[in-house]
């Protein structure tokens, strides 16, 4: 194979442009987390997860890995780049002066660890002990791209004491009800206190000079302030969806398909103060498509809502998964071109098609989508 110019570029600045190079996550030796505070905060009381960890099951490993194999490929097939992670021994004891776990998590959902803001790929602080070290799984690719792109900067997020002062006790004792649940993160009462800044990265999408940054349970307001403070020439707000009774990520909530246009569940609808920002700059915000499936998959935490979790190629093309028949529909009548693929069998190591992704080079540059706003908001 011959090449020329430069062999990595990072760069990109929102969810829809032209994508040209991503990392898809890897499966192997993937561990459920032993219980640890906000852990347990967001695995549902009734969850087939509760009271196990260690290794997944072997067949579950290979399976997901196969359904990400596929999706490299047809990837791959669009003349996409692709790269993958280096998984580490997730099944090891980890800790700090401060803490200690049995085992971490896995690298199958890079969106959660990475994020890319124009040339920048930043590490975020997590919010879990189990995740604490997933960012070495993506050193060997950050180090190249360092290596490979002069301009590419390479930035990591202070790491987090993640001492018991980080959580909420009220959330740990044994049974809070849903109804507790949906009234404490209606009011903003997250499993996070404010004692440090904390963000997953998945809980950040970008749209061009502004970030939409989730307030939940995975990233606190100091976290959002941080990634305020972190990137001065982007308008940083903090989004709420009141109705998640365990609000972590916002890719299963409010999926941004092209400019002008986000799908939003209708069970977590973004509250009328925080929709006029996006109307007064002419967004739709239409409500996403019924899940297919009423029950998540066997020993996975997130919720049936990974159905609206796609990811898009370009403003016109979107991957979704393929037994998400109603989403598929949605998307066809939307105008897009639909590419399904299997994947649902992978959701249970950390998310769909967003999360198990993370962009390097989207074509387009840095845009202002949102022209009538202030220079800064919140
Ligand atoms: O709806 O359970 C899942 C997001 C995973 N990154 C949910 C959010």
């Amino acid at each position: 194979m011959t090449s020329t110019g430069p062999k990595t570029r990072v760069s990109s600045w929102n969810e829809w442009d032209p994508l040209k190079h991503v990392i898809v996550g890897r499966a192997d030796g993937c561990c459920i987390p032993a219980p640890e505070p906000a852990l347990d905060a967001k695995v549902p009381e009734d969850s087939d997860m509760r009271g196990r960890f260690g290794p997944r099951p072997a067949e579950s490993v290979e399976r997901a890995n196969a359904l990400l194999d596929n999706l490299a490929r047809v990837l791959e097939r669009r003349g996409i780049r692709v790269d993958r992670p280096t998984p580490i021994d997730f099944d090891q004891p980890t800790g700090t002066p401060d803490w200690s776990v049995p085992t971490m998590f896995g690298c199958m959902p890079p969106r959660d660890v990475i994020l890319t803001v124009g040339s920048e790929m930043l590490e975020a602080t997590m919010s879990y002990r189990s995740r604490w070290f997933e960012y070495l799984c993506y050193r060997p690719l950050l180090q190249r791209y360092f290596d490979e792109d002069p301009n590419m900067r390479h930035e990591a997020a202070p790491k987090p004491r993640l001492t018991d002062a980080d959580y909420r006790r009220d959330y740990l004792c044994e049974t809070v009800s849903i109804e507790q649940r949906l009234k404490w993160t209606a009011d903003k009462f997250f499993v996070t206190t404010e004692e440090e800044p904390l963000f997953d990265a998945a809980d950040v999408l970008r749209f061009g000079r502004d970030l939409m940054v989730q307030h939940g349970f995975t990233t606190n307001l100091k976290g959002i302030d941080w990634l305020a403070r972190h990137f001065p020439n982007h308008r940083v707000h903090a989004l709420n969806f009141p109705g998640d009774p365990y609000p972590i990520h916002i890719d299963a909530t409010f999926t941004p398909l092209r400019p002008g246009l986000i799908i939003n569940n209708p069970e977590r609808r973004l509250p009328d103060d925080q929709r006029a920002l996006f109307e007064k700059n002419g967004w739709e915000i239409v409500d996403a498509a019924r899940p297919a499936h009423n029950a998540p998959p066997p020993l996975c935490y997130s919720s049936v809502w990974l159905s609206m979790n796609v990811l898009v190629l370009d403003p016109k093309t979107v991957v979704a998964e393929e037994s998400e028949v109603h989403q598929l529909e949605q998307l066809d009548q939307l105008g897009f071109e639909v590419i399904p693929v299997p994947f649902r069998d992978a959701y249970a190591f950390g998310g769909a098609l967003h999360c198990a992704t993370t962009d390097v080079l989207r074509e387009g540059g840095c845009e202002d989508y949102f022209p009538a706003v202030g220079a800064r908001a919140g």
